[in-house]
């Protein structure tokens, strides 16, 4: 198949999966377009399958706000023309699934669209009044509907009062790649007296609630030495940087920054913490769990699609810090257990996330498109 992928380039999940996606695909054999405005964050290796188109942006002075909707679907007409895209997949509805269906219409249709919801295109940014009929419209009229998980299935269904069929494809890890490795070095450098290693991983955003992971830890510390490690960042970093100085510890917990190697840190690391007010799915805990790190989460989302309460990790209420503070001492305290639970948190991720597996599910679903006449 000749496939077009338009995503966002930055750190994000939605990113992620669309790179990972289309570079396995090109493993496959298909011949596939990335489209954006940046260079994909994970997109480096072999160039043989795969290509990056560059959104330009004219800019004018009468042009108060950027113009990338319009501009991506010029962009999508012209690769789908050249390069004879049989379909284009649209990671994050706003605005590439606007811009696809705008492409579609200048090409009569020629290609197919399939539309991944990923999380806060239906949670948050997509309910806004100014953006809503838009989403509405743009998701009906996709050829095809994916949602990373059944909660956000039902969320789109219900927010958006759709009736299409939206089938569920859940995030993936390459649990080849995503797996423990030895990682004494890492250990020695952030906990040289033997501390356990917490992590959180995130945007930095009010949603990922990252301020509840220092509370978390914080209360953790009380009980058992360990540091916390902070990777990413975003609008929340200042807030929680004057958070650990509040609590004094800042010996303690370390602001990594954005990443681009999370294996050894992973395999360093005891336990996940992802507190956060809405998940879709959870892509850095699923891998994390591939490198046999238990996750305390919250109950939100897709959350407990991922996770199996009491197996791979603990799961409590939005906002109960005590609870999963509570959680992450029983497993630091427990070695039999915390190795219990690392054992599941893999098997979970090669059994059911792994990528090979839901690539080709993938894969099956764009065959199902292109067979179909029309708009589904
Ligand atoms: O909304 C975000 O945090 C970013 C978003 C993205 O597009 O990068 O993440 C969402 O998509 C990921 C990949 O499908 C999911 O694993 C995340 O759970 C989801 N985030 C939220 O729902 C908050």
């Amino acid at each position: 198949m000749r496939i077009g992928i338009a995503c966002y380039p930055t750190y994000g999940g939605s990113g992620v999966i669309a790179t990972e996606l289309g570079k396995s695909l090109a493993d496959k054999g298909h011949l596939v377009h990335f489209i954006s405005y940046a260079l994909p964050m994970r997109l480096d290796g072999y160039w043989g399958n795969f290509f990056f188109h560059e959104v330009e942006m004219a800019s004018y002075p009468l042009f108060e706000f950027p113009m990338y909707t319009p501009a991506l679907a010029s962009k999508i007409v012209e690769v789908a023309r050249f390069e004879k895209l049989d379909l284009v997949h649209a990671h994050y509805a706003i605005p590439h699934a606007i811009s696809a269906f705008l492409a579609r219409e200048i090409l009569n249709g020629q290609i197919k669209i399939i539309t991944t919801l990923h999380g806060t295109d239906i949670t948050l940014v997509g309910l806004e009044p100014s953006y809503l009929p838009v989403m509405k419209f743009s998701i009906e009229r996709s050829d095809g509907v994916t949602a990373v998980s059944r909660f956000l299935k039902e969320k789109t269904l219900t927010n958006y009062g759709i009736s299409k069929d939206i089938r569920v494809i859940p995030n993936f890890v390459d649990t080849a790649k995503y797996q423990r490795i030895p990682a004494e070095e890492v250990r020695d450098r952030f906990a040289p007296n033997g501390e356990k290693i917490l992590i959180h991983i995130s945007n930095f955003r009010p949603v990922k609630r990252v301020p509840d992971a220092i509370r978390v830890f914080h209360e953790v510390r009380k009980k058992v030495p360990a540091v916390l490690l902070l990777v990413g960042d975003g609008p929340d970093r200042s807030a929680c940087e004057l958070l650990v100085r509040e609590f004094e510890i800042q010996e303690s917990v370390k602001f990594l920054g954005k990443q681009q190697e999370l294996v050894p840190l992973l395999s360093a690391s005891d336990i996940m913490l992802m507190p956060s007010q809405s998940e879709s799915f959870g892509l850095s805990a699923l891998e994390a769990m591939s490198c046999e790190v238990p996750v305390i989460s919250s109950s939100v989302g897709g959350l407990p699609e991922l996770q199996v309460h009491g197996e791979t990790g603990y799961i409590a209420e939005i906002g109960d810090v005590t609870r999963m503070a509570r959680y992450v001492i029983d497993l630091l305290t427990n070695q039999a257990k915390h190795r219990q639970f690392g054992a599941a948190c893999r098997r979970r991720a090669v059994e059911n996330f792994d990528v090979h597996t839901i690539v080709n599910l993938y894969e099956s679903y764009y065959e199902e498109c292109l067979q179909q006449k029309g708009e589904r």
